[in-house]
């Protein structure tokens, strides 16, 4: 696709409102829940990284270059210090300002490529792509990539699925892009005509949104 569309569950609604000193919170399997403020996201090495940028429904955008801190950086500088002791995380949940939520399996959230991502080809999270801090996570399906991140959870098994899922918007657990990955009963050839019908109506209903 050229250019790079607003899309997402959000559909028409504008992007959430932002308070003025917005913090990550931090919640599971940690001793005491904890915020952590965007300016202290300056203190970790800052990254990064040119990559193709791919949704579920079947659109991509080639060679976006976004700037941020690695997550895994992220989870061994201010999430692993708080572990409860013996807690063997397994899965971290990515919550937006939006009430979007995207469940990841810790190791591929740990992936070298994925992100806390504060700015979008030179300049900061403008609101339509997820201001302003947002995941991304390239080698997986964009479902993944939870925007307007404000809350990060960590679980030691499975949490319960709190989106009333339809069975065709079913999420894969892995959205491994290079395997298609797209769904987790069906295969890719078989969803990919129904995705691909629905790209211009959302996108069309996101860009709404932001106008
Ligand atoms: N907070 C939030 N994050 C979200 C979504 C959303 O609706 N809300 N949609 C997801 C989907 S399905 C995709 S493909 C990407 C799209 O990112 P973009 O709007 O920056 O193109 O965001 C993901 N992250
Ligand atoms: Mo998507």
């Amino acid at each position: 696709m050229d250019g790079f569309p607003r899309f997402g569950t959000h559909l028409h609604h504008p992007p959430p409102a932002i308070p003025p000193n917005p913090t990550i919170n931090l919640t599971g399997a940690i001793r005491a829940p904890l915020t952590v403020a965007l300016s202290e996201l300056d203190g970790l090495p800052r990254v990064e990284r040119v990559a193709d940028f791919h949704c579920v429904a079947g659109w991509s955008t080639i060679g976006l270059r976004w700037e941020g801190v690695a997550f895994a950086t992220f989870y061994r500088t201010l999430i692993e210090p708080q572990l409860t002791a013996a807690a063997t995380v397994t899965h971290v949940v990515f919550r937006g300002w939006d009430g979007y939520r995207s469940l990841v399996f810790l190791e591929d959230a740990l992936a070298e490529d994925v992100l806390v991502a504060t700015r979008l080809d030179g300049q900061p999270l403008s609101p339509e792509h997820g201001a302003p801090v947002r995941l991304v996570s390239p080698s997986q399906y964009g479902f993944i990539s939870t925007k307007h991140l404000r809350t990060i959870e960590v679980h030691t098994r499975k949490p319960r699925e709190d989106h009333p899922y339809t069975v065709l918007t079913r999420s894969h657990p892995w959205a491994r892009v290079w395997k298609e990955e797209r769904h987790p009963w069906f295969p890719a050839a078989v969803v990919r005509p129904v995705y691909r019908f629905l790209i211009r109506p959302i996108a069309r209903l996101s860009a709404r949104g932001v106008r």
